[in-house]
């Protein structure tokens, strides 16, 4: 390529915290378009997923990561690893707090290991009254960060500023990606992944942490996506009543593909795979 860069910026940035904060929800608010899976349940992302922003002469690679937290299994432990990756060798690091919860100690954590030069981003805003949400900013200014966002990924406020900001720290560079590009994940990855989302929109208790999808086969307009679990008695339960939850789930993600594909969704035990590393691989966690 030929082009003249010297007048672009571009650089990446991770996006940490604990689980459940909203990280997902705030990098598709920042993106603009979907490009990363949302849900109620902990533990929603499970790799470093990039949301791509190209606009006025600046590209920024916002790198999704999973939830850090306490592990209690191999996955735990597999995840921590993937996001604590994610925040070496970037131009900057957002740590993403819940307004609407107290700073407990899994924020601590990731605050403190977080550089100076990080923004700290507060979100959920729309869930807490002015007064409540002030209090909050006093209590974290005490991490003496570069920055402070309120900024709610659910409506919307604050994001445009945070965007803004994010832009002006990016140093000279040339882009990464095409301009039309808004994501890295494949359509396959990202049919296993609606799959999944519209499952944990669906499940209870400990069962979000024990589904994983793959898609294992696409043949001219057939997509065959494996729904695994780790024991027989979690297969009914993604099934649901006569296959409504899988037939659901099945309606929803093969409406958002192109007209004419066939979605094949079939349920398998992978006996606690969460424990056993040759499956993780499997699964690209
Ligand atoms: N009210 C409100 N809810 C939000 C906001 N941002 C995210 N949520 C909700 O919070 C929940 C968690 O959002 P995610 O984006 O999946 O959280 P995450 O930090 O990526 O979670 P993990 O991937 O599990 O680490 C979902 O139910 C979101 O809809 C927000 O600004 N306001
Ligand atoms: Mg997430």
């Amino acid at each position: 390529m030929s082009e003249d860069w010297e007048d672009f910026t571009s650089g990446f940035v991770a996006v940490l915290g604990r689980p459940n904060v909203g990280k997902s929800a705030l990098v598709n608010a920042l993106v603009g378009t979907k490009v990363t899976i949302v849900s109620d349940k902990p533990n929603t992302t499970r790799t470093q997923v990039r949301g791509i922003i190209t606009q006025d002469a600046c590209q920024v690679v916002l790198v999704d990561t999973p939830g850090i937290h306490r592990p209690r299994t191999p996955l735990g432990a597999r995840l921590n690893e993937t996001a604590n990756e994610a925040a070496s060798d970037v131009d900057l690091v957002l740590v993403v707090v819940d307004a609407s919860a107290p700073t407990g100690p899994g924020d601590r954590r990731v605050l403190e290991s977080a550089p100076p030069e990080c923004f700290v981003v507060v979100n959920k805003i729309d869930l807490v009254p002015p007064g409540e949400l002030l209090k909050r900013l006093q209590e974290l200014s005490a991490w003496n960060k570069a920055a402070y966002f309120p900024v709610s990924a659910r409506t919307g406020k604050g994001v445009e500023e945070l965007r803004r900001e994010i832009m002006a720290k990016m140093p000279s560079g040339p882009p990464y990606y095409p301009a039309a590009m808004h994501g890295d994940t494949t359509e396959t990855e990202w049919i296993a992944e609606l799959v999944r989302e519209e499952l944990l929109a669906i499940v209870r208790d400990e069962l979000p942490h024990s589904i994983a999808t793959a898609v294992t086969e696409v043949e001219g307009r057939y997509v065959r996506c494996e729904i695994f679990v780790e024991r027989d008695s979690q297969k009914a339960i993604v099934l649901g009543r006569h296959g409504e939850n899988l037939k659901r789930v099945g309606t929803i993600v093969r409406n958002s593909l192109p007209k004419g594909y066939y979605l094949d969704l079939v349920v398998k035990v992978a006996k606690d795979w969460q424990s056993q590393a040759r499956y993780l691989d499997q699964f690209g966690i």
